[in-house]
C-alpha cells in the first residue's frame, strides 16, 4: 500500500511510534510518505520505500500565528495526488486530523482518500479536553475514517470524554525486540558508574506530567540503602528544576543528565531499573522499550500502564507520588539479584510475546485494508 504518515517529528512518544511504524511498513514492502514540518528524529530518509515531504509554513508578516494546519493540509493533498496514496495515517489528533480531513475534501471530486487517526494520550487527556480544543478534537475524531488508540484505557477515556460512537480499535504500541535487547553483563555500566553502583534510568520529554523530580527523590532514598546512579535521558521544562533538586538533596554527583539521545536502545540495556513515576501515561512507551531490554520498570498505576506492566511479574506499578513505595521496589530490585534476574527475563518475555513489532504491525496493515475497503 501507499501510506502518508503525519506526526510530531520531535522527541515524543507519538512521533517515535509513527516513525517506527513507517520504517516497519517500508521493510514489509509498503511505500511510506512522511509529511511533517521536520525530519522525524528516528527517520533515515535514505531507506528504500521511505519518502519525506517537508511542510513549509510561510511566515507572512500579517500572520501572527503561521497557519501550519492549512499548509499541512495542502501538502497532504499534493502528496496524496502525486504519489497516488491509498490513505493518510495521522498520529496525535490535534491538528493533524483536521488537516487530513481538509486534504480529503480537497481531493473528494477526483478520488477517495480515507484517513486514520491514532490517539496517543495527551491529545485526549490534556489538549483535547482544553475548552478551546474540545469541539474540534471531537469533530476530527468523528470525521476520521478509522480511529486507533494505543491502549484500552485511552479508548475508554475517549468515549467518556468526547461521547464519540465511532469504533475505536485498540492497537497497542510496539517495540523492535531485535534492536531493543538485553545486555545481561551491563557491559557499559562502568562508563556511567565507575565505582560499580547499579544504574537507574529515566527517559522522557521532561514535562510536568512525567514527575521528573520524583526520580531524583527516589534516587536519594535508594542511596540510603544501596549505591546507585541515575541516568536522566531527554530534555524539557523540568530539567533545570531536577538539576537544582539533585544539588539540594546532595546527590548531584550521582545523577547524569544526558540530554536528548538518538540511540536510546544503546543506553537502556546499561541500566538495572527504569523509573517512570508519571502522573499519567496512556501507555508508557519508555517502559516497553526497557522491558524489551530486560530492564524491569518501576512505574505508576495510571492510565494504560497496568495494561503493559503486570506488577510483581515483569515490573512494578505503585501509586503516583508514593515515593516510599516506588523507592522500596527499586531497592528490592537492586539488592536481590535472583529477583532482578527473574523479573528482567519476564519483562523481555512480555515485550516479545505481547508487544513485538511482528505482532502489532500486521494489526495496522489489516486495519488499513478494512478502512480502504469500507465505503
Ligand atoms: O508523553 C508525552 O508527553 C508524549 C506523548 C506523545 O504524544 O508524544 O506520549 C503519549 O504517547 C506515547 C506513545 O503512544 C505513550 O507511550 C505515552 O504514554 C503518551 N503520554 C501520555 O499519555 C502522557
Amino acid at each position: 500500500m501507499k501510506v502518508g504518515i503525519t506526526c510530531y517529528p520531535t522527541y515524543g512518544g507519538s512521533g517515535i511510534v509513527a516513525t517506527e511504524l513507517g520504517l516497519e511498513l517500508a521493510t514489509r514492502g509498503h511505500e511510506v510518505h512522511f509529511i511533517t514540518y521536520a525530519n522525524p528524529i528516528r527517520l533515515d530518509p535514505g531507506l528504500p520505500r521511505i519518502h519525506y515531504h517537508e511542510v513549509e509554513v510561510s511566515n507572512y508578516p500579517l500572520f501572527q500565528y503561521p497557519p501550519y494546519c492549512l499548509a499541512l493540509a495542502s501538502r497532504m493533498a499534493e502528496v496524496a495526488e502525486s504519489y497516488s496514496l491509498d490513505l493518510l495515517h495521522v498520529h496525535y489528533a490535534i491538528p493533524h486530523s483536521i488537516s487530513a480531513m481538509l486534504a480529503q475534501q480537497m481531493l473528494a471530486v477526483r478520488r477517495r482518500l480515507p484517513f486514520i487517526t491514532t490517539l496517543h494520550g495527551t491529545d485526549i487527556t490534556l489538549v483535547g479536553t482544553d475548552r478551546s480544543y474540545f469541539p474540534i478534537t471531537k469533530f476530527s475524531i468523528e470525521k476520521s475514517d478509522g480511529i486507533t488508540s494505543i491502549s484500552d484505557y485511552l479508548r475508554q477515556r475517549t468515549v467518556e470524554v468526547f461521547g464519540v460512537t465511532n469504533e475505536i480499535r485498540v492497537i497497542n504500541n510496539f517495540v523492535n525486540c531485535e534492536l531493543y535487547k538485553p545486555d545481561p553483563d551491563h557491559a557499559n555500566a562502568a562508563r556511567y558508574a565507575p565505582a560499580g553502583e547499579k544504574l537507574l534510568i529515566h527517559l522522557s520529554n521532561f514535562r510536568p506530567v512525567k514527575r521528573v523530580l520524583d526520580c531524583v527523590h527516589i534516587l536519594a532514598r535508594v542511596r540510603r540503602h544501596t549505591p546507585a546512579h541515575l541516568l536522566m535521558v531527554g530534555d524539557g521544562p523540568e530539567r533545570s528544576p531536577a538539576e537544582y533538586l539533585a544539588r539540594e538533596l546532595g546527590v548531584e554527583r550521582h545523577v547524569s543528565f544526558l540530554g536528548k539521545q538518538d540511540h536510546v536502545e544503546r543506553l537502556i540495556p546499561v541500566a538495572h531499573v527504569l523509573l517512570m513515576p508519571s502522573e499519567m501515561e496512556a501507555f508508557g512507551l519508555a517502559a516497553l522499550e526497557a522491558m524489551a531490554c530486560g530492564v524491569p520498570p518501576v512505574g505508576t498505576a495510571v492510565g494504560g500502564v497496568p495494561e503493559l506492566i503486570t506488577s510483581g511479574v515483569d515490573g512494578y506499578v505503585e501509586p503516583v507520588a508514593d515515593l516510599e513505595a516506588q523507592s522500596a521496589r527499586v531497592v528490592e530490585l537492586l539488592t536481590d539479584d535472583a529477583l532482578h534476574t527473574r523479573m528482567a527475563a519476564a519483562a523481555r518475555r512480555s515485550a516479545l510475546g505481547r508487544f513485538a513489532t511482528e505482532r502489532i504491525i500486521p494489526q495496522y496493515e489489516q486495519y488499513y485494508q478494512d478502512v480502504c475497503a469500507a465505503r
